[in-house]
């Protein structure tokens, strides 16, 4: 599209979309117009996709996920479209600044941290490889909290997207579904025929929000169904009768289901409302598939050949039994034959190893608020084990395989149980998954078991978040990167290139300074651009280890103060990181973080030398700003806790080297770039689970070790008008995650960074390898692996239209 063209659709949507004239319009309407615009194309874009896709009866794949933690869509949109020029020159000419639109828009922060994010880039990858892909998930009003910090301590705001969000979705009120929930099951016999009648149910209506998800240079659109949840019929009877307030309160009931993202991540709360939330999801989707299906099809029987069906997680897991009541109770199926179909049809992914992220419902609750689907898992229960029996498997590993056991529903295990095939998210998880959480199902179906490793939407990380890099590598390696990561590696010719590599640190340079004008801007924190910059953003958890960053830098503050002369490159660490609300241990550990910055702060004598940023609110935008800007990417799990991390991606891609574990992805990042160029330090896995075995007490090691002793001591002394007490007999005591284990590790590899860092030649020759190792981690790859070895699905082909069907 010209500029020109542009400009007249932009001021057509300005005068008729939003009755106002260009020359009053702001920002705001500005950026919504432009939204609108895409919008458009793009939905053109979706109908030809699913017309192609529909003549050459291509694979459907459907990725059903609670979240989808989409951050801002315009800038990716125009990017993909090619469009960013024609936009801004078209804003130009109205005298308006592209990039103050940007900003205009709020994060979509419908997802918590790394699954989320996974979800919304490997739509993005289904759509640049032109696979026919549809996302399904819920269009929650409030999005991940935000996060305000108040003294050091988390407080949560509610996050009302909507009104800047809501352009990118189209209500599609004729497709929507009711989802039936409570009541009682009757089962009956009519002339042989056994019938089950789901009575008195509660109904909601589950209505489709659609977002249409570009791919680069627009070979495919996909499309992200959210669901949002409306009372069915208002109840006029109650209403009429003079119950305004019931009749009122039974609307609101209904609506409350997608009200709000649960903000728990890892550890699930196992209440009511989300198991409402996730059966919502399953029930409306899986209905929309069957008619998609139906329509084109006539039948289900070829279901299996013609969709596949994607878990992202267990939280969709409900699909299984949701899917064969509908061919039971609707359908007219029987039970094997329903059964085939649907486990031949969908898939799972585990992206945790955290025992306590494994959800199980109480099996009342469950049977209470979904009885149809409760009578239905309890066939799948009875069937599976009947079947392990016969097999000859011990009693007590069948209970432990068994989706029904000890009075709850197991949610991983009735995914194991329905799915054809069940993946880790790295080399490393997918074998502690098949050694650990299911070892059991490994030994009775090894066949099931594989793996892929994650990958990242990395247009949207390098092209789009990181121009300084995006033009760096346009001018040595061209673009083909851009649709095959792969190519990447034609830098590493420049390894010995003293020019490209200054120039390089020069892209660095500019992205640190970028990041230093915005951290003062808006928390007025003075950073120096010279200094190395530390960065470790994610969510907090224990296992991640944020503390054992903070304890670090806690001693090297003691020793700065004991070393004022000592040559010392200066650091700036920044962190962010949103805790659970009611994570109260994750809240501790980041008013320490924010109060040991501010003793820093406070002290002139290490103030030039240390620097500590605790950026609020961290979101995908300011991952966006933050990654590009680091020189180390702090990836410090406990090895075998992580399952795979996909910032270490981000991070490496664009130019950071990895200081970090032996977990999760950061194994298969360490093969790709080799011992030179990561910053390896702490136990293996193995290593790890031998002390915990030996008989791990972090008590003596502290008392031992003089560095730690201090530290602790200081904690439990207290600063900044308060003690962390707490955290340190946590530490003392137990020390779950063996921070004290590693801490010497961890110190050693801090100073190695160092040291590194200060020949620049060798450290901007370790970004450079970093950044041409990073193909292997584009969600391109994780995508056709996922495509080739779990859903047989192919791109649709590129023929035209009326040449077939
Ligand atoms: C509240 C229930 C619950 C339980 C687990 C909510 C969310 C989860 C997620 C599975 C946690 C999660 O996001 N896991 C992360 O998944 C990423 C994508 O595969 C991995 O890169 C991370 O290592 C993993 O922590």
């Amino acid at each position: 599209m010209t500029a020109e063209r542009f400009r007249e659709e932009i001021i057509d949507h300005l005068l008729h979309t939003f009755g106002v004239t260009p020359e009053n319009a702001g920002d705001e309407t500005y950026y919504k117009a432009v939204a609108l615009v895409v919008s458009d194309l793009m939905r053109r874009g979706r109908s030809e996709t699913e017309k192609r896709a529909k003549a050459t009866h291509t694979k459907q794949v459907y990725y059903l996920c609670m979240e989808f933690l989409l951050g801002r869509s315009l800038k990716n949109n125009l990017f993909n479209l090619g469009l960013e020029e024609s936009a801004r020159e078209a804003l130009r000419t109205l005298g308006v600044r592209l990039d103050a639109l940007y900003d205009q828009e709020p994060d979509a922060g419908l997802g918590n941290g790394g699954l989320g994010r996974l979800a919304a880039c490997f739509l993005d990858s289904l759509s640049t490889q032109g696979y026919a892909a549809m996302g399904y998930s819920l269009r929650y009003e409030y999005g991940i909290f935000r996060q305000k910090l108040v003294d050091g301590w988390q407080t949560e705001l509610p996050d009302f997207w909507l009104p800047g969000g809501k352009v990118w979705l189209q209500e599609a009120p004729e497709k929507a579904v009711e989802v039936h929930f409570d009541g009682h099951v009757e089962e009956a016999w009519y002339d042989n025929h056994h019938t089950v009648n789901h009575k008195d149910y509660t109904k909601v209506l589950a209505v489709p929000y659609d977002m249409c998800i570009s791919g680069k240079d627009g070979r495919a659109v996909s499309k992200l169904r959210l669901w949002a949840a409306r009372s069915s019929d208002f109840d006029m009877k109650t209403f009429n009768s003079g119950n305004y307030l019931r009749a009122v309160e039974q609307n609101a009931m209904a609506e409350v289901i997608t009200k709000v993202l649960y903000p728990e991540d890892n550890n699930p709360e196992g209440k009511s409302l989300r198991l409402s939330q996730q059966y919502f999801l399953v029930s409306a989707t899986i209905q929309d598939i069957i008619r998609r299906h139906l329509f084109e099809y006539g039948t289900l029987d070829s279901l299996p050949e013609l969709t596949a069906i994607h878990l992202n997680d267990t939280h969709p897991v409900l699909a299984v039994p949701e899917l064969m009541r509908i061919m039971l109770d609707e359908c007219g199926y029987g039970w094997e034959a329903a059964w085939d179909i649907v486990s031949r049809t969908v898939a799972y992914t585990n992206h945790t190893v955290m025992k306590e992220a494994l959800e199980c419902w109480n099996q009342d609750l469950f049977r209470l608020r979904l009885p149809r689907i409760y009578q239905i898992v309890e066939e799948i229960n009875r069937r599976f084990c009947a079947d392990m029996h016969g097999r000859g498997v011990d009693g007590y590993k069948v209970g432990r395989m068994a989706p029904l056991n000890d009075g709850f529903v197991k949610m991983a295990n009735l995914a194991v149980v329905g799915a054809h095939h069940v993946n880790g998210v790295s080399a490393l998880h997918s074998e502690i998954l098949k050694e650990t959480v299911f070892r059991d199902f490994y030994q009775e179906m090894p066949g099931k078991f594989t793996n892929v490793t994650n990958g990242i939407a990395y247009r949207r990380w390098v092209a789009q978040a990181n121009p300084g890099l995006a033009a760096f590598l346009e001018k040595h390696i061209g673009g083909g990167y851009l649709a095959d990561a792969a190519q990447l590696e034609k830098l590493l010719p420049l390894a010995n290139d003293g020019t490209a590599l200054r120039e390089l640190e020069q892209v660095k340079r500019e992205n640190k300074q970028r990041a230093a004008g915005y951290l003062k801007k808006a928390y007025g924190a003075v950073v120096n651009p010279d200094s190395i910059f530390d960065i470790q953003v994610k969510r907090l958890h224990e296992y991640k280890r944020q503390h054992l960053n903070a304890l670090h830098i806690l001693s090297l503050y003691l020793w700065l103060k004991e070393h004022p002369q000592a040559d010392f490159t200066p650091r700036t660490f920044i962190f962010g990181a949103k805790a659970a609300p009611g994570y109260y241990f994750a809240k501790q550990i980041i008013r320490f973080i924010v109060k040991l910055g501010e003793m820093i702060d406070a002290d002139p004598a290490v103030r030039e030398k240390l620097k500590i940023v605790y950026v609020e609110d961290y979101r995908v935008t300011l991952a966006e700003l933050l990654i590009p800007a680091a020189d180390i990417s702090e990836q410090i799990s406990l090895a075998g806790t992580e399952a795979s991390g996909t910032s270490n991606m981000k991070f490496m891609i664009n130019g950071a080297v990895t200081l970090g574990t032996l977990d999760g992805a950061n194994v298969e990042i360490h093969e790709a770039v080799g011992d030179e160029n990561i910053i390896l330090f702490g136990m293996t896995t193995e290593q790890a689970e031998a002390l915990r075995q030996s008989g791990y007490r972090p008590g003596e090691l502290a008392n031992n070790h003089p560095v730690i002793r201090q530290a602790l001591q200081l904690m439990e002394n207290g600063f900044g008008g308060m003690d962390y007490k707490d955290l340190a007999s946590s530490l003392r005591g137990s020390d779950p995650y063996m921070v004290l284990a590693d801490f010497d590790a961890y110190a050693q590899a801090r100073q190695r960074a160092e040291a590194l860092y200060r020949d620049r030649q060798v450290w901007n020759r370790m970004c450079l390898t970093n950044i041409a190792k990073a193909g292997r981690f584009s969600a391109d790859r994780a995508i056709r692996e996922y495509a080739q070895n779990i859903w047989h699905a192919d791109p649709i082909p590129q023929i035209p239209v009326n040449k077939k069907g």
